[in-house]
């Protein structure tokens, strides 16, 4: 590894001391960026992923325009799906689009098993091409079982989970097998990014904040613990990430998982008042970056000073970057989070 090999991410994982506060963005890499909309002139998105030096040019490109400490693999929650030869499109302006949602366990029983190197070795080539290319940590990742079933039962994106939850509720022993195979494949695929090269992982549960904590420990939770446990035995640090799911925090804390990501809807004294312990990553709300610049900073610069207190904390969105967002908007919030924390840090 370069000397000048930028490790500040992987140490706020593992909640070791840092020089300054660690950043990146959920969804650095997209539609905000000049470069990444004319490459996408020429290439779909998918097509993107089976081209490793574009899709790595993609993926490094967040690291150079905006100076942020790690970078994430471009690809989608989808990709390891697509492999394995279901049906699914990004469609503009909506998001993953199934032709055929599931409706029984009987759809399972018939999907072939993921192999990451059979059928996704130009992720993997992609994976190894940044390992030698990027001087900050690659973050690997993957959908979560709960939000990858989510979007194979509602057959695309959902505001109310309804049916997914139905088909837990109504086929408990249907949804445990489909939590059991996503679980399977999310587990080979993140170990193939790990031993290809990734430094961390990102286990994206976007959706899973709609179902009660009870639920979560009853119906998710032993897959959630199948998969950090398997991935605790590599070198990797582990993130793992949800929407509205403040409620859910006391159980993934018992989790064997490195940090916590979440979004504006939690607060640090939310955390006090629960007992987290684990590093935490978050949470800025992605609409200020539509804000005026002064309501911004002075929202960020709140985020740094509630959090710089705990051991470990990864500045980051509660959510993606918007396509509306300019790049110098991020740019000087990267470059804020560092002069600010590298000022304030205490001894
Ligand atoms: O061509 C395009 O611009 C399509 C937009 C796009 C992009 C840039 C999609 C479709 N996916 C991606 C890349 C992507 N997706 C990345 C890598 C880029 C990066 O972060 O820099 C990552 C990590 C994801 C993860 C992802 N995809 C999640 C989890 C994170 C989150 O935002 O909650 C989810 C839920 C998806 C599904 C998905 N794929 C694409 C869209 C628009 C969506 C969301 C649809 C919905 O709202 O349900």
């Amino acid at each position: 590894m370069s000397p000048l090999f930028n490790d500040v991410f992987l140490k706020a994982c593992r909640s070791e001391h840092v020089p300054y506060t660690p950043v990146w963005f959920m969804r650095q890499a997209g539609r905000y960026q000049a470069e990444y909309r004319s490459i996408r002139e020429h290439y779909s998105f998918f097509e993107i992923s089976r081209h490793p030096e574009v899709c790595a040019q993609v993926t490094r490109l967040p690291v150079e325009k905006l100076g942020v400490d790690a970078a994430i693999l471009f690809a989608d929650i989808m990709t390891p799906l697509k492999a394995r030869g279901l049906k699914v499109e990004i469609v503009e302006g909506v998001g993953p689009v199934f032709d055929r949602p599931i409706r029984s366990g009987a759809d399972v029983a018939h999907w072939k098993p993921l192999d990451p190197s059979q059928d996704l070795p130009y992720v993997l080539e992609t994976v190894d091409l940044l390992h030698s290319q990027l001087d900050v940590p690659l973050i690997g990742f993957a959908g979560a079982p709960f939000t990858l079933a989510s979007y194979l039962i509602e057959g695309g994106p959902s505001k109310n989970y309804h049916q997914t939850k139905a088909f837990m509720y109504a086929h408990p022993e249907d949804w445990a097998a489909l939590m059991d195979d996503l679980s399977a494949m999310t587990l080979d695929y993140l170990l193939a990014q790990i031993h290809a090269g990734a430094q961390a992982v990102q286990l994206f549960d976007s959706w899973v904040g709609a179902v009660s904590e009870e639920d979560y420990r009853k119906s998710i939770a032993p897959a959630m613990n199948r998969i950090f446990s398997k991935l605790k035995e590599t070198e990797a640090v582990t993130l793992y990430f949800a929407t509205g799911a403040g409620h859910l925090l006391t159980e993934w804390n018992k989790l064997p998982v490195d940090v916590l990501s979440f979004d504006w809807r939690t607060s640090a004294n939310d955390l006090r008042r629960l007992g987290i312990t684990k590093a935490v990553q978050g949470n800025l709300d992605p609409a200020l970056l539509l804000a005026p610049q002064n309501l911004l900073r002075a929202r960020a610069q709140t985020l740094l000073d509630q959090f710089q207190d705990r051991p470990g904390y990864i500045f980051n969105l509660g959510h993606g970057v918007f396509p509306e967002v300019k790049e110098k908007t991020l740019r000087a919030l990267a470059d804020f989070v560092h002069t600010y924390t590298s000022q304030n840090k205490p001894e």
